[in-house]
C-alpha cells in the first residue's frame, strides 16, 4: 500500500512513521510513505505558503499555487491515485473506510491543511474530503497519520502476532473486551477465575459476553445484524442482567 502526504511539516509525519506499526510495515515492504512540502513547490524567494483572507478577518489562508504545482509534480509519474483533503467538513473516517481503502489497493495521497483553511480552489483538485471526527485540529498532519495506521495494520505482517488480527475480526463490530496480564492479584483485585482455567472454550465465550457487555452498556446503537451465535449469547447475558437487577431490587425491599 502506497501513501504520499502533502504537508508543510514533514518532520512530524517522518518523526511517526519510524515507529510501531507504521515503522515496521515501512521495514517490511509492506507500504510506503512520500513526503512532499509544499514549500517546495513555491515559486516566491520568502517560500511563503499562506496569505490573508479576501473579505478580511483573523488569520490566514494558505495558498493554492503551492498544492496545486505539488499535486502537479507528484501526478506527473503517471500512477493512478486517490487525492483525498483533510478537513473537518470531510466525510466520516471509520473502520469500514479503512478496510474499503486497503480493498481498492490505491495510492492515497493525503493533502494537510493548516490555520484556518486552504484556499477554497483547491476542491477542484481533489477526489474527496475526509475527516476523522467531529472536532478542529491546527493541521490534517494528525488526521493522515490516524488513516494511514488504520489501514496499515489491517495488512497481514503488521501486526506482531498474527493472532491480534485474527481476534480482532472475532469480535469484530464490537468494543473489546477485558484483558489481564500478571499479576493474579493487585492491590486486592483479581483477574478473573475463568481465564485461570485453562478452558479455552469457555474463555471465549467469557470474552465474548464481556465484549456484547461493554458494547450493549455504551454503545447500543452497534448491536445490529447479530450472528446467531452472538445472540445467543447476548441473551445468556440479558437474563443474567435481568436476574441480577431483581435479586438487587428484593433485596433493597426486604431491608
Ligand atoms: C480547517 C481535519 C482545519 C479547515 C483537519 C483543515 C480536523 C480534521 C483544517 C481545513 C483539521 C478532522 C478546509 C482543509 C486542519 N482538523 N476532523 N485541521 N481545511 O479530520
Amino acid at each position: 500500500m502506497k501513501f504520499e502526504v502533502l504537508t508543510i511539516f514533514p518532520e512530524v509525519i517522518e518523526c511517526y512513521i519510524k515507529h510501531g506499526i507504521i515503522g515496521k510495515a515501512l521495514k517490511k515492504g509492506l507500504a510506503e510513505v512520500s513526503i512532499y512540502n509544499p514549500r517546495d513547490f513555491t515559486l516566491d524567494k520568502h517560500k511563503k505558503v499562506d496569505d490573508y483572507p479576501y473579505g478580511g478577518g483573523a488569520g490566514m489562508v494558505m495558498q493554492i499555487e503551492p498544492f496545486y504545482n505539488a499535486i502537479k509534480y507528484i501526478k506527473g509519474d503517471g500512477n493512478l491515485r486517490r487525492v483525498i483533503l483533510l478537513s473537518p467538513q470531510g466525510k466520516r473516517f471509520t473502520q469500514k473506510v479503512a478496510e474499503e481503502f486497503l480493498e481498492k489497493g490505491e495510492a492515497l495521497l493525503l493533502i494537510c491543511g493548516r490555520y484556518e483553511g486552504i484556499d477554497e480552489r483547491i476542491k477542484s483538485f481533489i477526489d474527496e474530503e475526509i475527516s476523522i471526527g467531529d472536532y478542529v485540529l491546527s493541521g490534517g498532519e494528525l488526521p493522515a497519520l490516524v488513516i494511514i495506521d488504520s489501514i496499515l495494520r489491517l495488512i497481514p505482517g503488521t501486526l506482531g502476532a498474527e493472532l491480534s488480527a485474527k481476534e480482532d475480526s472475532f469480535m469484530k463490530g464490537f468494543l473489546d473486551y477485558p484483558h489481564y496480564t500478571r499479576p493474579e492479584e493487585f492491590e486486592g483485585i483479581r483477574v478473573p477465575e475463568v481465564l485461570l482455567s485453562g478452558d479455552h472454550k469457555k474463555i471465549a465465550i467469557w470474552r465474548k459476553k464481556e465484549a456484547l457487555r461493554n458494547t450493549l452498556i455504551r454503545r447500543p446503537d452497534l448491536l445490529k445484524n447479530l450472528a446467531s451465535e452472538d445472540m445467543r449469547v447476548l441473551k445468556e447475558l440479558c437474563s443474567e442482567i435481568n436476574t441480577k437487577i431483581l435479586e438487587d431490587a428484593d433485596e433493597s425491599i426486604n431491608h
